[in-house]
């Protein structure tokens, strides 16, 4: 039974890799901001989910995050660094600077101070696994990707990084990099609330759900642990990265 630390777990991949992983017989700690969120799947998970409230921009709550958490799950054996949120899909110079901000103090400097806050702990065990949520955006450009694009670049060369540094120790990091999956929040907050603008994002197809995403990190963190994913790249078969655009007069 592992002890695993799920960031942004009020929803959409963090509430599906909190259900996958306690069913599989391992303890959660569970986290986000909307802490009615986080109690109802304690209501449902029971004594194996414990519900804690972290906002991954609190610098000083990460920090002092694990020493907060009851004696008994101090000894975090799995990260799972889920947080993370696109904002707007304008061009760079309509969108919203304030935006960008968030998406940078959430997807990089929230994940970096987590990160930061838990990986003491695994060298100094000399076991763990961190798991990255990355995304194909990280790698592919899309018109309006601009900065979430750029952050999940930097999420995965953060996390290719790691791996430099820890090369030799028992501890594992993968970079998960999904495409399109529906049945999450990610295209409503995207679009600001805007359920129609969302839905229109999965029309007609046949997206992958958040229980995709959790079985594929049920499976890394079963590996033997002289095996390391670097990095795992995910679509439904419904996608497929494009061609390059050429604008032609
Ligand atoms: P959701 O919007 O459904 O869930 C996002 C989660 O992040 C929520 O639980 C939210 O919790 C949490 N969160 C956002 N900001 C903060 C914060 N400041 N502090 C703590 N928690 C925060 O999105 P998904 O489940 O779809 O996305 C999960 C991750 O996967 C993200 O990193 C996303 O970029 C990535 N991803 C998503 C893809 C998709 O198509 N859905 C594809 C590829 C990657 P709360 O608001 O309660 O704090
Ligand atoms: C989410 C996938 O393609 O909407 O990271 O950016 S995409």
């Amino acid at each position: 039974m592992k002890t695993i630390l799920v960031t942004g777990a009020t929803a959409g991949f963090g509430a599906a890799f909190a259900r996958r992983f306690v069913a599989d017989g391992h303890r959660v700690i569970a986290t986000g901001r909307r802490v009615e969120r986080l109690a109802a799947l304690a209501g449902e998970l029971g004594e194996r989910l414990l519900p804690v409230a972290l906002d991954v921009t609190d610098k000083a709550a990460v920090a002092g995050f694990v020493d907060s958490l009851p004696e008994g799950w101090r000894r975090i054996d799995v990260l799972v660094n889920n947080a993370g949120l696109a904002l707007g899909l304008s061009p760079a110079w309509e969108a919203d600077l304030s935006d960008w901000d968030t998406m940078i103090a959430t997807n990089i400097t929230g994940l970096i101070h987590v990160t930061r806050a838990i990986l003491p702990g695994m060298v100094a065990r000399n076991d763990g696994i961190i798991l990255n949520l990355g995304s194909v955006a990280g790698v592919y450009p899309y018109p309006g990707g601009h900065v979430y694009g750029g952050s999940k670049a930097f999420v995965q060369q953060f996390s290719l990084n790691l791996r430099a540094d820890l090369v030799g120790r028992n501890i594992r990091v993968t970079d998960i990099e999904p495409g399109m999956v529906q049945g999450s929040e990610f295209s409503k907050v995207r679009f600001g609330g805007d359920d129609n603008k969302a839905a229109a994002v999965y029309a007609g197809t046949n997206a992958m759900v958040p229980e995709d995403i959790a079985e594929t990190a049920a499976w890394l963190i079963s590996l033997p642990p002289h095996v390391n994913i670097n990095r795992i790249e995910m679509m439904p078969t419904c996608q497929a990265n494009g061609p390059f655009a050429v604008k032609r007069e």
